[in-house]
């Protein structure tokens, strides 16, 4: 049994975008941060916490730490800087904003930001308001979720889908395309307890993961091919009579027409495309159908394929087929966070931004740099700043040659606010010094579990370091804006943050007790208990399933909630309102490339790092090692490539190296890269290289799995 809570213990949440969303204990002497341990009093993380996170200490009082403001004093990338007061960074910052802005205009300037904090005060979207305000161009932030979450919302609507707690209650697990032991370990327990009761579990992935290996089944599936699965799990659901007739005909809608669609994807065909047996596939939907509840968790990994949004329009179907949704433990968990009473509005301020400002996709940043996007070329004006908050767009984003290339443009004002000096930190022009969440007040709406959790600061901002909410407050008086609402401390973004009015903060305590205990639950009914869809009642325009999307028939999505500006998610290409199979288009076998890089890669997360965080620190690096590259024995004895051997892996995009481990967890033609090294300590580069921007079919997802290389011993 884990110690309770003690006097001394400050009530803290792990900030990062992880869907565990830890709850915490912080202990400090003083200003140093001594301790921090898992809250062992929360429902879903209880306790525990996780390699990266279990000395968080070590990340707050590194020596590493940016902890002053710092001007580039050498060639941009060199890493060379002299620290500067506050004063003289803003009036740098403000002037320099202020020639730009006369001479091409507001829009000249490009905010970048992400989840290097996922509060609800310092997170992504703490600066939309500035950036609204200032007429910037809007950055579209659809890093991670936005094609699954389109997808989900056209069969299910804005809803919060199965709980993650109730899958202790499920008698069938599918976990598909998500390393939960690595990505979301808090989860584990509770699917270990359905299989200590009988349920199977099964993991769906090209590799043989952590938690593959801890499955009841793995399939180890050919990468994109899940729509195609799916498809063919419909298909025997139908057919074979496997459906829930009285569900599918009170709370679906479009029945008749995937039926007829569904009749196209047959075992064989599937089996040909999935690279598992036609038998396994039976056998899958058979197990799905008989064994309720059912429940599915989806990982990101589809999406980052070229059809990954319909595959995960199709899995979304599959729970309502076999009438998982009636009872707790069933159905399909995606991504809860549309339940909580959130004050988008006041978060975004969307009514800030000036009509007809431009949009311009995250994913693209090298061709935004360097004037190849669509959106930059003349007479449009260029991109004069860039402003990096929250994000490390050097690993994390694609081409990152040509990314490297725009970020040494001479003629580019880069500011970046930072915690550690980052790859795409040392192209900066000033830096900013970031504190971290246990220098800060912060609010995480946890996308894993119905959870809100709060964190109070434990030290005070190290240095000169200062949160993304004053470091906005900050620049906003630089700027000479007048609204109040720059002028709100935390506490007021806080109450504007919610709506505190709504009837869960009536049951669960609210703001008091999201305070006092650290966290709330955001829906009302318990795990054991929460089945919200056992009648149907989906928020979606016909208040049904939409196997047939009405969404996507009026050619209106919507989705990516990190999309600013309304919530209507328009794309130019017609989603079909059927959900269908497209296939992957670079590692398509007929590929032009095939010769030339016969093998796939994927980049997933690797278990050490949170994305790119961590890379930098001893523990971390201790556990990780340096960056590999897992090879199958069959590929790796036709390139001459032993188990440790230093590697290249290549394409026309760039190249990375890494040390090559040799292992049938992975399949032939398959290589996999933990995403997450630093490129200036990894030889110049990291697996970001090998990677294109090309958009996946919903949500402008990546299509980063959907990517060719070749590998070679050094
Ligand atoms: N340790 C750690 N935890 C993290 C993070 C981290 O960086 N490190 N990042 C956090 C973030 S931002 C996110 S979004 C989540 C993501 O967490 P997950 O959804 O688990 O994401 P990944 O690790 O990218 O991929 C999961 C699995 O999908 C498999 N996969 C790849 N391609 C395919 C495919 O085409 N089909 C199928 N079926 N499987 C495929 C991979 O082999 C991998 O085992 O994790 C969060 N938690
Ligand atoms: N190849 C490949 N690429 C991927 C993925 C993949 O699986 N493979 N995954 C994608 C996914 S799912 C995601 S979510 C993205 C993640 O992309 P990011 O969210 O950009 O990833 P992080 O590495 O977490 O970078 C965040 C940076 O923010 C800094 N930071 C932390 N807290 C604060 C703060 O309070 N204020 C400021 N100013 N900075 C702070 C950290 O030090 C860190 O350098 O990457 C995407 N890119
Ligand atoms: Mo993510």
């Amino acid at each position: 049994m884990p110690k309770p809570v003690q006097a001394h213990e400050i009530i803290a949440a792990c900030p990062h975008d992880c869907s565990d969303n830890c709850s915490m204990l912080w202990t400090a002497e003083g200003q140093t941060l001594t301790s921090v341990r898992g809250h062992p009093d929360h429902p879903y993380t209880r306790g525990g916490l996780c390699v990266k996170v279990n000395h968080y200490e070590e990340r707050v009082m590194s020596e590493d730490r940016v902890l002053y403001p710092l001007r580039r004093s050498g060639p941009k990338g060199s890493g060379r800087f002299e620290r500067i007061s506050w004063d003289e960074a803003l009036k740098t910052i403000g002037e320099r904003w202020r020639s730009i802005i006369d001479k091409y205009g507001t829009q000249a300037i490009l905010p970048y930001a992400y989840m290097g904090n996922a509060g609800m005060l310092n997170g992504a979207w703490s600066g939309d308001p500035f950036f609204n305000k200032l007429g910037a161009s809007i950055a579209e932030k659809t890093f991670c979720d936005s094609g699954s979450a389109s997808a989900y919302l056209m069969t299910l609507g804005p809803c919060a889908g199965l709980d993650t707690e109730s899958f202790a209650h499920s008698k069938f697990i599918i976990l598909w395309a998500c390393n939960t032991i690595s990505t979301s370990l808090h989860h584990w327990p509770f699917i270990a307890e359905a299989q200590k009761n009988g349920a199977k579990v099964v993991v769906i992935d090209p590799v043989r993961s952590r938690t593959a290996k801890k499955a009841d089944w793995h399939l180890p599936i050919r990468p994109g091919t899940d729509g195609m699965l799916a498809l063919a799990m419909i298909n025997i659901l139908i057919s074979e009579g496997l459906c829930d007739d009285d569900y599918v005909a009170q709370h679906t809608v479009g029945y008749d027409d995937l039926k007829v669609r569904a009749s196209e994807y047959t075992p064989e065909r599937a089996a040909e495309a999935c690279g598992v047996s036609a038998d396994d596939i039976r056998t899958l939907a058979r197990e799905y159908a008989a064994n309720q509840p059912s429940a599915i968790r989806i990982g990101v990994a589809i999406e980052r394929h070229t059809g990954g949004g319909q595959a995960v329009r199709a899995i979304s179907c599959l729970p309502a087929l076999v009438g998982a949704w009636r009872r707790p433990g069933g159905g399909v968990y995606q991504l809860p966070l549309w339940a909580c009473p959130t004050h988008w509005g006041n978060i975004l301020r969307p009514d800030f931004i000036k009509p007809g400002t431009r949009v311009i996709n995250q994913w693209k940043l090298a061709d935004t740099l360097l004037g190849a996007a669509p959106e930059v070329r003349s007479p449009a004006p260029p991109i004069k700043s860039l402003f990096v908050y929250c994000s490390n767009p050097v690993v994390v984003a694609p081409e990152q040659q040509r990314l490297l290339e725009g970020l040494a443009r001479e003629d580019l004002f880069t500011v970046v606010h930072e915690q550690f000096m980052t790859d795409t930190a040392r192209y900066a022009d000033i830096v900013l010094p970031a504190a971290t969440v246990a220098e800060h007040a912060e609010v995480i709406v946890s996308w894993g579990s119905f959870y809100i959790n709060y964190n109070r600061a434990a030290i005070e901002p190290l240095g000169e370091s200062v949160s993304n909410t004053e470091m906005f407050r900050r620049l906003a008086k630089e700027m000479a804006f007048d609204d109040p609402f720059f002028e709100r401390d935390d506490e007021q973004m806080l109450a504007d943050a919610f709506d505190w009015s709504a009837p869960v903060f009536e049951t669960n305590g609210g703001l008091d007790a999201l305070k006092n205990q650290g966290f709330i639950r955001y829906v009302a009914e318990g795990p054991e208990s929460f089945a919200p869809h056992a009648n149907g009642g989906f928020p979606t325009p016909s208040g049904k399933v939409e196997l047939l999307s009405a969404m996507a028939e009026g050619g209106n999505m919507v989705g990516g909630i990190f999309r600013q500006g309304s919530e209507e998610f328009q794309d130019g290409a017609p989603v079909d309102p059927l959900p269908h199979y497209i296939p992957p288009q670079e590692t398509a076998p007929d590929s032009s490339l095939a010769a030339k890089y016969p093998l796939a890669i994927i980049s997933p997360k690797s278990h050490a790092m949170l994305n790119s965080q961590y890379a930098n620190l001893a523990r971390q690096k201790r556990h990780a090692g340096e960056q590999q590259v897992r090879i199958h024995p069959q590929d790796a004895a036709s390139r001459q490539i032993a188990d440790g051997d230093r590697v290249s892996v290549m394409n026309d995009r760039g190249s990375f190296t890494a040390r090559a481990v040799v292992t049938d967890d992975v399949q032939v033609g398959l290589v996999s890269a933990p995403l997450g090294y630093w490129a200036h300590t990894s030889g110049g580069s990291s697996v970001a290289a090998v990677n294109s921007s090309r958009w996946a079919d919903m949500g402008r997802a990546p299509t980063f799995s959907d990517t060719r290389v070749e590998v070679a011993k050094l």
